[in-house]
């Protein structure tokens, strides 16, 4: 007896406790971005942190990229319904950015925004612990500008759109302040196995 959709030949590992609701597994790795793709060049790249509307710390690549790296591989789920099992992932943790800084966060909650004018908020307690990375490789190599590149928000167990790519900084903010699609009526949190989607899921 086989399982269904399994073809292998090794034992089935069970997938199925790591797909969420209403979700679909894909082998490739859609894009999806809401405008063009910006080509942002390195020597013109920079990571600011803010405090309000107030600049705490900025970086430029080279001197980001001298920040301690971490890898991790997880499962991302975007909104669409698609998820991808073992994304591998590296960059530096939201952790260590805070920590180059000498900040200890200020406020409860993130905007994160990017140069392609997208934003998008989150918790802050969401991307601390080991949980949100800076990431500048996908899978071992620079990551493609399509999918972010030279770095994105990786936050994995929330919807990939709360993921920004081509970030360019976190800001602290007093209050959960709606995002790009937040505004547009997806969640405010977006937890894939609540499936909170939209607005009022
Ligand atoms: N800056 C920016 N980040 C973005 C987006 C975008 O349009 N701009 N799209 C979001 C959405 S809706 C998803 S599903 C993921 C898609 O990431 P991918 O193209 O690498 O799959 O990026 C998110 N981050
Ligand atoms: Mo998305």
């Amino acid at each position: 007896m086989f399982t269904r959709g399994f073809t292998g030949r090794r034992p089935a590992p069970d997938l199925t406790d790591r797909i969420p609701p209403g979700q679909h597994l894909v082998p490739d790795f859609p894009v999806l971005s809401a405008g063009p793709t910006p080509h942002v060049d390195t020597s013109n790249w920079s990571f600011t942190l803010r405090v309000g509307p107030k600049p705490v710390k900025q970086w430029t690549w080279d001197e980001f990229n001298a920040l301690p790296r971490t890898s991790y591989t997880r499962d991302i789920h975007c909104v669409t319904t698609w998820s991808k099992l073992d994304t591998r992932w590296e960059g530096v943790l939201v952790d260590d950015v805070l920590a180059a800084a000498g900040l200890t966060p200020p406020t409860d909650f993130l905007l994160a925004h990017s140069f392609d004018g997208y934003s998008t908020n989150v918790p802050v307690a969401d991307v601390v612990g080991g949980k949100g990375m800076i990431a500048v490789h996908f899978d071992g190599a620079p990551l493609e500008a399509d999918h972010g590149g030279p770095a994105r928000l990786v936050i994995p167990h929330l919807y990939f759109w709360k993921s920004a790519k081509w970030i360019n900084g976190l800001q602290f903010t007093t209050r959960d302040e709606a995002g790009f699609w937040e505004l547009r009526g997806y969640h405010m949190y977006g937890d894939p196995w609540r499936e909170q989607r939209f607005t009022n899921d």
